[in-house]
């Protein structure tokens, strides 16, 4: 079934934020956001702002009616500066005004006092002194000091890799409408409606129930909008609670690359060992995650790194610590993968570390240590695995000697140019790490005349949840697709959801989905068995027909439907699912926290120009664990901009602030992005086909973030192709892999004139 948004999309129908129609009387707001990364705030004038026609009024912090609080799990994020300014672009103040224009016009005309506070813009550095955001976490298995001696291989080594841009096509934007007695309407590009939900009561200090959060679909959110378009709404729903006023922001691009949050950049160090049969057997590790100046989603973030810090192997030893480092950048926040990503970059950087210090080539290390069925994950929890089954398939199925081989011709007869090639296998747990999160609601009413409406807490942001929610009910309900609706996401039909995130929204909602319809079919099933005269246990629904004894009886889909509202049975049913078996006790950092993992492996193959430093991703070749999919096209889809966008972390997406903590790369002349050009050439997607039984709804696998996590093979397939041209090029592990990058790693001894980030970062180092 395609995408049931296709054509909406295609023809510019579909509705987003800013088209839903403007009630009469909108004003629009526009946010002074601070100039300095830290610093005391000792005044905020806006009487040259206020000046402006047009200018309805100036909120600052004092105007706050609730609490000045946004912070998700730790209250340290004001929605409006107080006494000081904690990074860039930081929200001071909120103009509303008549016009989008008059708005933006006023707030260049604000200034502020600020006494500059020392910036920090370096994890590490921010470890030094003190500065963390939550006491470190460490996650142990087995005996890492013990198991070094036991080692015939030690080495030691530092790996980076940067930030990135969520780039949502969508900016970050709000608009509330208020409603009578108090209560406040308000739409939010989020993937989290009871976020904002929650955090307008707390701003503006009423319950809960008097606001309703509404999202029709966002144009994108990767993370972005889990916890960062609350702040949009609280200073939206703020202003029109006060002015009794429906009031819109919709962010320029170059404000809310300046003001939100990015994915985190981490800085490790690490230490692996392997016997003689390069088997690993210790890991040690210690990551220093930039989380920016306030909590946000780090803590969770640093939580799903450490569940992912042997990536796809198993590991008999491992010590690994996590640090959540206070920096004065906008603070950091989710971003698909949720620091998986950043895990499995390390755990790559080290097997290819050892695979050149002992002549071998990575992929050797890497097959000789992928995890197996019943092997233990550092947090407790048993591999169910398909590691072995997937790096199997790719071998065969993309003929890995032939690849191989060219890749060796090629480079054999070529000066300039060189290839590379690299394999990134992937496993990635599935839920929320925090187990309460791990639930879901959903809504469903059969109308009279046949036709079915379905609300959930899913939120739509192109990925396609909603076509699958309507698969779900469909199938279950065994009707026509198109007798199904999928209704907006409103915090008023259901209530305390859970974000659309941790690439479990389908499994969450459609579970939930599936079971008020079964609920449903349940009762029809009896309506039927009393206008037949059968027995209910001989009736079933199939294909929109009451079979009786797997024949046709006289009752169809409508005729049933009608049946029971004449005989005042409920149509409607609201169902509740919980993911089972899934728990965690942070105090032994041990249990079982994931439903199950994605596993998958790509071959990536790339082309360098040694000359130019540029370089062309050739193919990505992927065997990929789907569980049974029941949606191919719509998974396919996630997995080809997965993994564009997993190349565009670690080879183009420069993020770049300076030291004053200001960003540099703000606008997209200066961040560059995966177009059509830079995609592969080819993307081969292979399912791996299993039956397994598991979580997922109806065996079909997460698919949201995983396929990412290939992109980092591009990283790698960068650096052999270096060594191709250079052997004794020492590629530091630094990502992204930018051209400029490249060139200086292929002439490692040229002048360094050119500009670089890297030559702030040391070499990795041996031990
Ligand atoms: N969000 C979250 C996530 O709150 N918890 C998670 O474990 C998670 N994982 C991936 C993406 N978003
Ligand atoms: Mo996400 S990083 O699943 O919002």
């Amino acid at each position: 079934m395609k995408n049931i948004d296709s054509k909406n999309h295609v023809t510019g129908r579909s509705v987003y934020l800013d088209d839903v129609p403007e009630v009469a009387g909108t004003l629009y707001g526009a946010a002074f956001g601070s100039p300095v990364a830290h610093g005391h705030l000792r005044a905020v004038h806006l009487a040259e702002a206020a000046k402006v026609p047009g200018v309805v009024r100036i909120f600052t912090a004092r105007d706050v009616t609730g609490e000045n609080q946004i912070g998700g799990i730790i209250p340290d994020e004001p929605l409006l500066a107080e006494h000081k300014v904690d990074f860039c672009g930081m929200p001071i103040a909120f103009v509303v005004a008549t016009s989008d224009e008059a708005a933006r016009a006023a707030v260049k005309l604000i200034t502020a006092d600020i006494e500059p506070l020392p910036v920090i813009t370096d994890p590490r550095e921010a470890h030094a002194l003190g500065q963390l955001i939550v006491p470190p976490r460490t996650f142990r298995l087995g005996d890492t000091a013990a198991a070094w001696d036991t080692c015939a291989h030690v080495l030691a080594g530092r790996a980076d890799s940067n930030g990135q841009e969520h780039l949502y096509i969508e900016t970050q934007c709000a608009y509330a409408v208020p409603q009578e007695n108090g209560g406040v309407k308000i739409y939010s590009s989020t993937q989290s409606p009871t976020a904002g939900q929650r955090t307008a009561a707390r701003v503006l200090g009423v319950p809960m129930h008097q606001l309703e959060v509404e999202v029709q679909r966002l144009g994108g959110g990767f993370g972005g909008k889990e916890d960062q378009a609350n702040a949009w709404v609280g200073l939206c729903a703020l202003a029109a609670h006060l002015l009794h006023k429906p009031v819109k922001y919709v962010l320029h691009r170059l404000e809310d690359m300046a003001m939100t949050g990015k994915r985190h950049p981490y800085s490790t160090d690490y230490k692996i060992g392997l016997d003689k049969d390069l088997r690993i057997l210790a890991f040690e590790v210690s990551y220093y995650q930039n989380a920016g100046a306030a909590a946000d989603l780090s803590p969770a973030i640093m939580e799903r790194t450490l569940f992912h810090s042997t990536s796809t192997y198993f590991v008999p030893n491992v010590t690994a610590t996590a640090y959540s480092c206070h920096t004065h950048l906008p603070p950091n926040t989710a971003f698909r993968g949720f620091g998986g990503p950043q895990a499995k970059f390390v755990m790559e950087a080290a097997i290819a570390q050892a695979a050149e210090q002992l002549g071998v080539d990575a992929c050797v290390i890497q097959k000789q240590n992928l995890n197996r069925t019943g092997d233990e994950f550092p947090f407790g929890q048993k591999a169910v695995s398909e590691a072995h089954a997937c790096w199997h398939k790719a071998e065969e199925l993309y003929d890995i000697d032939q690849l191989r081989r060219e890749v060796e011709q090629f480079n054999a007869t070529n000066t300039l140019l060189k290839k590379g090639l690299a394999f990134m296998p992937i496993c990635f747990g599935i839920s929320f790490t925090n187990t309460s999160m791990n639930q879901a609601r959903a809504l469903v009413h059969i109308y009279y005349d046949g036709s079915v409406s379905v609300s959930t807490g899913a939120v739509e942001m192109g990925q396609g949840v909603n076509t699958k929610m309507l698969q779900v009910a469909a199938q279950v309900l065994s009707i026509d697709p198109g007798r199904v609706r999928l209704q907006s996401t409103s915090t008023s039909r259901i209530a305390n959801t859970s974000p659309s995130a941790a690439s479990a929204t389908a499994d969450l909602n459609g579970r939930a989905v599936q079971l008020a319809c079964e609920a449903l079919v349940g009762r029809l099933r009896e309506v039927a068995a009393l206008e037949l005269g059968v027995p209910e246990s001989a009736v079933a629904l199939r294909d929109e027909q009451v079979l009786v004894h797997n024949q046709p009886s006289a009752l169809d889909w409508k005729k049933v439907v009608t049946a029971a509202f004449l005989r005042r049975v409920s149509l409607s049913e609201h169902a509740h699912y919980a993911t089972p078996e899934v728990h965690f006790n942070k105090a032994t950092e041990k249990g079982h926290p994931f439903a199950y993992h994605v596993y998958g492996t790509s071959i990536t193959v790339v082309t360098m120009d040694c000359l130019r430093g540029t370089y062309a991703v050739d193919a990505v070749k992927v065997v990929h664990d789907f569980g049974q999919s029941m949606n191919p096209a719509v998974d396919r889809g996630q997995i080809e901009g997965g993994i564009v966008q997993g190349i565009g972390w670690m080879t183009m997406e420069e993020l770049l602030y300076d030291p004053t903590g200001r960003l540099r790369s703000n606008t997209l002349s200066t961040y560059k992005v995966p177009d059509i050009y830079s995609a592969p050439k080819e993307i081969a997607i292979e399912p791996l086909a299993t039956d397994t039984d598991n979580l997922a709804i109806f065996r079909s696998k997460a698919v949201g973030e995983p396929p990412f996590m290939y992109g980092i093979g591009t990283y790698f397939a960068l650096r052999n192709a270096i060594k191709a041209f250079n052997p004794q090029s020492p590629v530091a592990f630094d990502a992204p892999m930018t051209p400029e990058k490249v060139l200086l790693a292929l002439y490692p001894e040229a002048p360094a004139s050119a500009p670089t980030r890297s030559h702030e970062r040391s070499r990795v180092a041996t031990a």
